[in-house]
């Protein structure tokens, strides 16, 4: 592919790909653990999307996605510092899942902790085999602080959670994708040649659609029924009053739709 550098200093590394934006993890020496920093640039980057990217794939350099929390830097936090530094996390975090555009993960190797929250507050997770997901809060005497106990039970459902954290269980990728951590499984190895179809296919959408997917619809899904039928309906018609949704369907009745599959 033809790739435009945008950045390559910090611990994340970025490229453009047309309308497609790639964010690695880029500290592969550490297992790409989570300092504050690299939470700090992750919050950064996905606040400050250029308009024009549609869709952002983001992957971990080295042999895994995530290590998860970097544990050097939690030694000496008080109550205070900690309830601040998990907030941190929730802010950058919920940068990406309510952001302005979807977020396709692409998970190889090692998924743990801190790695696994981020993932979850993906859109799209596409797992390599390989890939193996873990919660070792427990045999390390801490509790999840990225979002996970909220994004996590969404995913998987709040019982699995408490055994992985309870017991250190681990799921392998097919038991992952069987689970509900991915909604893709691929070879080793072709993780971002996937991950760049399915983000090729969601910037091809109209804007709206993927704004209400992305803002909307886990909204309604957490809302009371009568709400969610409510707030439904508002986000259906307003979709379908764009000019690219009335567009979009005469090409269909025409038979000149584009057909994507990924
Ligand atoms: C780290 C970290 C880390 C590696 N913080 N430095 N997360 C964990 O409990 C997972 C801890 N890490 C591991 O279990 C393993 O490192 C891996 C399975 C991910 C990879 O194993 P391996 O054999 O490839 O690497 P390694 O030799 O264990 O680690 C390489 C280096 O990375 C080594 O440093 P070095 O200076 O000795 O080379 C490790 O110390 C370093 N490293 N992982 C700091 N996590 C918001 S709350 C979230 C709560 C959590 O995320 S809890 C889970 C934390």
């Amino acid at each position: 592919m033809s790739e435009r550098p945008v950045a390559e200093e910090g611990l994340l590394k970025l490229h453009r790909n047309g309308p497609v934006l790639f964010v690695a993890l880029h500290r592969p020496r550490k297992r790409n653990a989570l300092n504050d920093r690299a939470v700090l640039e992750l919050e950064a980057c996905f606040a400050g999307l250029d308009p024009q990217v549609r869709a952002v794939v983001l992957y971990g350099t080295g042999d895994h996605f995530c290590a998860g929390l970097d544990l050097s830097e939690l030694s000496e936090r008080d109550v205070a510092e900690g309830i601040a530094h998990s907030s941190m996390w929730h802010r950058a975090f919920q940068r990406i899942e309510f952001g302005a555009v979807p977020v396709v993960a692409v998970l190889h190797g090692a998924v743990i902790g801190g790695g696994l929250e981020l993932a979850a507050a993906c859109h799209i997770r596409i797992a390599e085999e390989g890939a193996y997901y873990a919660l070792p809060e427990g045999q390390r005497g801490i509790f999840v602080g990225g979002g996970g106990s909220v994004r996590l039970p969404r995913l998987i459902g709040a019982a699995r959670m408490a055994d992985m954290m309870l017991t250190g269980r681990t799921y392998d990728a097919a038991e992952g994708e069987r689970v509900g951590f991915s909604q893709y499984l691929v070879r080793r190895g072709e993780g971002l040649a996937k991950a760049r179809l399915v983000a090729e296919a969601i910037a091809a959408n109209a804007p709206i659609t993927n704004f209400a997917v992305v803002q909307a619809l886990p909204r309604i899904a957490a809302a009371d029924p009568a709400t969610g039928y409510m707030m439904e309906s508002l986000v259906s018609a307003i979709a379908q009053n764009e000019p690219e949704a009335k567009a979009r369907i005469r090409d269909f009745l025409a038979g000149k739709a584009k057909k994507t599959t990924v």
